[in-house]
């Protein structure tokens, strides 16, 4: 049996589950709190030093990194393959998750909807968190954020990297009906959290705008394990009170 460690509203241990889900493939979940900083405990610091989720355990074999760990299980373990596609796309709607919209996703959840969570805890508990912060990168991020919020210029930036990132969604959909040919892939899966996570900070309005996108959400939502992942997983008034983070900022 595997292992999984994320957390319910983890971009990267979203793709994951979905991809698990959708397989029908049984796992174990262990919940990482995030902003109690259980991440950054010992017992999680020897899986992972970089203080992430989400980890993935095949019995004594440590997987790390959402894109690898997706690729491991359909090499190794799942019964349906999701890379069957065009290696090109695939590799580049993969790379783009990476590099691009991750950290845009990281800023914009940081700067409306995380921050507000962290006001609630001590000065002390907050440069503990901080401090435990490896990456000096994301912790300049984080911190940044949590600054300035909704001043944060990097804020403008990352949404520019998102209405870009969905235009260029719109470009491959008018060609193929998922982002990497004719059957659902790897590539679907790594992308859908980050567009979940713009309807959940009441952002539709970047994705509404494309009728190819907007097909491809509504065509997705229907796939196995969605439900699972993007709504039931989520404690209740969870998604709500994002929502609300989203329009109080009126960006
Ligand atoms: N490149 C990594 C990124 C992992 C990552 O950013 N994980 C976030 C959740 S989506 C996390 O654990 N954040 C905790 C923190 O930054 O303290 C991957 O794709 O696995």
């Amino acid at each position: 049996m595997i292992t999984l460690y994320t957390n319910f509203n983890a971009v990267c241990g979203q793709k994951i589950e979905f991809l698990l889900n959708h397989s029908a493939l049984d796992y174990n979940k262990i919940d990482v709190n995030l902003r109690n900083g259980e991440q950054h405990q010992s017992v999680f610091l020897k899986l992972n030093p970089a203080a992430q989720v989400p980890v993935l355990l095949d019995d004594d074999k440590i997987v790390l990194e959402s894109n690898e760990i997706c690729r491991y299980l359909d090499t190794y373990l799942l019964d349906e393959h999701y890379s069957q596609c065009d290696p090109v796309l695939l590799n580049q709607w993969l790379d783009q998750v990476h590099t691009a919209i991750h950290p845009a996703c990281s800023v914009i959840s940081w700067s409306l909807a995380i921050r507000p969570a962290m006001l609630n805890k001590t000065l002390e508990a907050l440069k503990q968190h901080f401090a435990n912060i490896p990456d000096a990168e994301r912790r300049k991020r984080q911190q940044r954020a949590f600054e300035l919020g909704l001043e944060l210029p990097e804020l403008h930036q990352a949404i520019a990297t998102y209405q870009h990132f969905v235009c260029s969604m719109r470009d491959q959909l008018s060609i193929t009906p998922w982002l990497a040919g004719d059957q659902i892939s790897l590539a679907d899966f790594c992308v859908i959290p980050y567009l979940i996570r713009l309807e959940h900070l009441s952002f539709n309005s970047i994705i509404d705008r494309f009728p190819e996108v907007c097909n491809w959400l509504s065509q997705i939502k229907l796939e196995r394990g969605f439900e699972q992942v993007f709504i039931l997983n989520y404690p209740s008034g969870f998604i709500q009170q994002w929502q609300q983070y989203g329009l109080q900022a009126k960006l």
